[in-house]
């Protein structure tokens, strides 16, 4: 200590002070005494104050600090800052902190920006401490300036300007098309009305209708949650102009729609139906109450990324956060269709709250994705949220991969054609699964197998019929030469999927069909025979009829609703049946949600002129859901 220091010819300060050694001694104790105590008053002042970030280095002054990363959606919904809403999830092992290194540049400022526009939280207690939803807590920037809190109006997101940057009318705008077809969409319409009026009537708030015992369904997925009817059912009935059950919908979401549940549910269903539909809802009308319900609903999912990889695991309890994986997926692993069809939402979520963190979770995936070895390029459905490698070598475009690759394609969609990184994973998936998986059956019909280890399973499911379409979104964009090749392919698959219908008695198709001993697109065992209303091959036909406007996907898509209304309507609804190999089908009692939120729409939209949701300006997610695509780089806006 050189200012304690005896200097030579000097008499000692003690000495000066004619001390002994005794009192030395107490007054050095004394004297650290004072220095601890004001250092430790440092901690205690607020982070605005010179004095502080003149003594504290800045990582002290961020952890002293009481604000949190989350919680730039806080201050958009109110609700979210609430005590009961604060995580209740287990521990983060290893939780990812930081968007990919991988992240598209372009991306990544973005990211920044938000977190520099997010404000504090709304009605945090001064001098709290309080950790953000996701285990993240943000340091101030170390720019020297005034702290965020001081400087910052609550985040917005500037939806009048979102609004002018869409290139078309929402619910288009073009007259003039022949009265047949819109003698055929006022039927569309004229069956969602009924499918609507139907659940209203007997099952409001349950999930789904049952049409035959007319009453409600609430199943095991949802976490607790209710009105998934409802909340799919929003942006259909906005896009038909059904405004009154659009009303009553809303109704039901502002007074009724729950969110402090505490169940076990699929995050994936979660994401794509509820805050899927949200999203599309808020994004369609601007009624606040869809964001925030929205992002209330995102937060709650974030726990379940807390794991050693940042991979989500598949089940999450919506009160405790506690999460876990299906307990018929090998070695505790997350599905590849699971974790790898929150991107499009998740980026939303970012977008509304100003909050970098949905956003990060999900550019983390990627990452991950691209770190793993892919076995011939192709991605296996079941990958191990712990240790980031596959569990089984099970590869699929059907259930448990399909959307995974259809996020690929939107994803970049969406940025604007920007997000280069997911353009390519995307055309390189497409690649491997086209020299891998891609047959032609003995009758010419071309089909997508899946893949187990190497052996090829001559089977496709209905929920594979998707890809038709996705590959028809894709083509426009495909490399010189290649765009005719993959618009042959997805009119392919689309008429394979058109034959799995085309051969039925009911003409609506199986769940699965195959192409072996002689078979070719029809089911071979009888638990494959049944069809549950699913969307997936209207959605092809409508992407097909998009890109090529050849009127045979119309007609096609017209069977369709003539087989709905001869074998899947009933007294109170429309129902699934269990055999669409005969023509006196017995009924499942089962109107599912994705029947209002994606056939239904998929038809309508085959129907409409091409500017009605319009592609120029959205991407649809997986159950239908359209969301933006970013046009403006959706400039956050600061009240
Ligand atoms: C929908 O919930 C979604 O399309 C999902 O991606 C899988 N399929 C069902 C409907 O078949």
């Amino acid at each position: 200590m050189v200012g304690l220091r005896k200097l030579p010819g000097m008499p000692g300060w003690s000495a000066a002070l004619g001390l002994r050694l005794p009192q030395k001694f107490l007054f050095l104790l004394f004297l650290s005494g004072l220095l601890t105590l004001c250092f430790g008053a440092l901690f205690l002042l607020p982070d605005s104050s010179r004095f502080k970030r003149l003594f504290l280095p800045r990582r002290a002054t961020a952890a002293a600090s009481s604000s949190s990363s989350s919680s730039a959606s806080s201050a958009s919904s109110s609700s979210s800052t609430r005590d009961t809403d604060l995580p209740r999830s287990p521990p983060a092992a290893a939780e990812p902190r930081h968007a990919s290194p991988a992240a598209p540049r372009r991306l990544r400022e973005k990211l920044r920006a938000a977190a520099r526009m997010a404000g504090p939280p709304a009605r945090t207690a001064p001098g709290s401490r309080q950790q953000g939803q996701g285990g993240e807590r943000r340091a101030e920037p170390a720019t020297g300036a005034p702290p965020a809190r001081e400087r910052r109006a609550p985040f917005r997101f500037d939806y009048e300007r979102f609004r002018r940057s869409l290139r078309h009318p929402v619910r288009g705008g073009r007259p003039g098309e022949d009265p047949e077809t819109r003698a055929r969409r006022v039927k569309i319409k004229e069956m969602m009305k009924f499918a609507w009026d139907n659940y209203k009537q007997y099952a409001l708030g349950k999930n789904e209708l049952r049409p035959l015992t007319k009453n409600g369904h609430i199943g095991n997925m949802f976490g607790g949650l209710r009105g998934a009817t409802v909340v799919d059912a929003l942006d259909t009935l906005y896009i038909m102009e059904l405004e009154e059950e659009f009303q009553e919908a809303k109704k039901w979401v502002e007074k009724s729609f729950d969110l402090n549940v505490n169940g076990e549910a699929s995050l994936f269903e979660v994401n794509i139906r509820y805050i899927g539909g949200l999203l599309a809802a808020y994004y369609l009308t601007g009624e606040e109450v869809f964001k925030s319900k929205a992002l209330e609903l995102g937060e709650k999912l974030l726990p379940a990324f807390n794991t050693p990889t940042g991979i989500p695991r598949g089940v999450i309890n919506l009160g405790s956060g506690m999460s876990w994986s299906w307990g018929w997926a090998s070695a505790g692993s997350s599905i590849l269709a699971e974790f790898g069809t929150l991107h499009l939402e998740f980026l939303h979520l970012s977008e509304l709250s100003g909050n970098p963190v949905f956003a990060e979770k999900v550019m983390n995936i990627r990452k991950v994705l691209n770190r793993v070895e892919k076995p011939q390029g192709l991605y296996p459905n079941f990958l191990s949220p712990v240790t980031g490698n596959w569990v089984q070598h099970h590869v699929s475009i059907g259930g448990l991969g399909d959307s995974f690759y259809e996020y690929l394609i939107k994803s970049w969609l969406m940025s604007d054609k920007k997000d280069s990184e997911a353009k390519k994973m995307y055309d390189d998936a497409l690649e491997a699964i086209e020299k891998h998986l891609v047959k032609k059956s003995a009758g010419g019909l071309t089909y997508i197998a899946e893949w187990r280890g190497g052996i090829l399973d001559h089977k496709m499911g209905h929920l594979a019929c998707f890809s038709g379409g996705m590959i028809a979104l894709g083509a426009e964009h495909a490399g010189e030469g290649r765009k005719q090749h993959y618009v042959d392919l997805a009119a392919e698959i689309t008429n394979t999927c058109h034959e799995s219908y085309a051969r039925s008695d009911t003409k609506l198709g199986p769940e699965a069909f195959r192409f072996d001993a002689g078979t070719e697109a029809m089911a071979t065992r009888l638990s494959e025979r049944y069809y549950i209303l699913r969307p997936e091959v209207v959605e092809s036909y409508m992407y097909m009829w998009r890109l090529t406007h050849d009127p045979k996907y119309r007609q096609w898509g017209w069977e369709v609703v003539k087989a709905l209304e001869k074998h899947c309507r009933v007294e109170a609804g429309f129902s699934g049946i269990r055999d669409v190999y005969t023509t006196t089908p017995t009924h499942d009692n089962m109107q599912q949600s994705f029947f209002l939120a994606e056939t239904l729409k998929y038809l309508y939209l085959l129907f409409c002129e091409d500017d009605v949701l319009s592609l120029d300006d959205w991407v649809f997610n997986t159950e239908a859901h359209p969301l933006p695509v970013n046009h403006t780089n959706f400039k956050a806006s600061v009240q």
